[in-house]
């Protein structure tokens, strides 16, 4: 496995874990750590015993932002050359599931790196906020887009433009995430959930994520026609065989993921 310095890598059974480790400042997000992020989600994905990610942070954050010192004396042309918007976008193209587990602060860049996970689980301390505007700038990997679509255009302007944080509980009433609870039984309900995704069937699993992505982007025509060639594309599995045959014989299935 790759050797990492800002983030702790491990599995557990058929979940892999990825915990944001920079506890003494509330885990910023520096550029080698996002890129760390990415290198783990990928080798994630491409790992067959892996079935989900859980992402996390250490400490009392999941994460406070993107690291203001290190963008502070930025220029366009710098962000321009150092295309770090290249590893959010592949953050965005990770196949398999990736829940988020989140407590404490998840501000500017931990908002957003919050919102590239497919599910969210959140503690009732969590505290989620884009304070760009207070920085003088504003979200720029996703977050307009991604919490306008969750959660509509007249409560994201409210929040993008005031800055101010929004608790837990008001994240789950917009329905930017999952599930609230108590904060020492986080992750383990996470991984309880990431546990009942891994008995799921792999590719199903693969191609509603494409499916339901796809929606959040295209017109419904568009998005029927797309979801309809997937739903062909499962009919060529050997678990579709497997999963229908298991019902007809009255056993359980057992996917292989092919
Ligand atoms: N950057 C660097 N250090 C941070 C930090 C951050 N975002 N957030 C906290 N820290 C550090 C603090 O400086 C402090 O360090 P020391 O003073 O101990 O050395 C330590 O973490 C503990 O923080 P506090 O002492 O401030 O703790 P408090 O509980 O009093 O306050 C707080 C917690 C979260 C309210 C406060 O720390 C805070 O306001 N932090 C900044 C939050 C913020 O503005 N975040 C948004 C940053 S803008 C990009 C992609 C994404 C982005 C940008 C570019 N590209 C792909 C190019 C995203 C931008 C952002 O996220």
């Amino acid at each position: 496995m790759t050797e990492y310095r800002f983030i702790v890598v491990n599995t557990d059974g058929e979940i892999g874990f990825i915990t944001l480790n920079r506890p003494e400042v509330l885990n910023a997000l520096n550029r080698t750590m996002v890129t760390e992020i990415v290198t783990a989600m990928e080798e994630f994905d491409r790992n067959n015993n892996i079935k989900a990610i859980v992402l996390s942070g250490s400490g009392r954050a999941f994460a406070a932002g993107a690291d203001i010192n290190e963008m502070a004396d930025d220029d366009p042309i710098r962000l321009e050359l150092l295309n770090q918007f290249h590893f959010w976008d592949r953050m965005g193209a990770i196949k398999k599931p990736v829940i988020g587990a989140v407590h404490g602060f998840a501000l500017g860049g931990g908002f957003e790196l919050a919102l590239c996970c497919d599910l969210l689980f959140a503690a009732e301390n969590a505290n989620f906020g884009f304070p760009e505007i207070s920085l003088g700038v504003m979200p720029g990997a996703g977050g307009t887009q991604r919490l306008t679509k969750l959660m509509g255009k007249t409560k994201a302007l409210e929040w993008l433009w005031l800055g101010e944080p929004m608790s837990a509980k008001e994240a789950l009433q917009y329905g930017v995430v999952n599930r609230l609870v108590a904060p020492e039984v986080l992750m383990e309900e996470t991984t309880r959930f990431a546990r009942k995704l891994a008995k799921k069937a792999p590719l199903s699993l693969r191609l509603i994520k494409e499916s339901v992505l796809k929606a959040v982007d295209v017109p419904l025509l568009e998005g029927m026609q797309f979801e309809r060639k997937n739903f062909y594309l499962l009919f060529a599995s050997r678990d579709q065989k497997e999963g229908m045959n298991a019902f007809i014989e009255k056993r359980q299935a057992n996917f292989e993921g092919r």
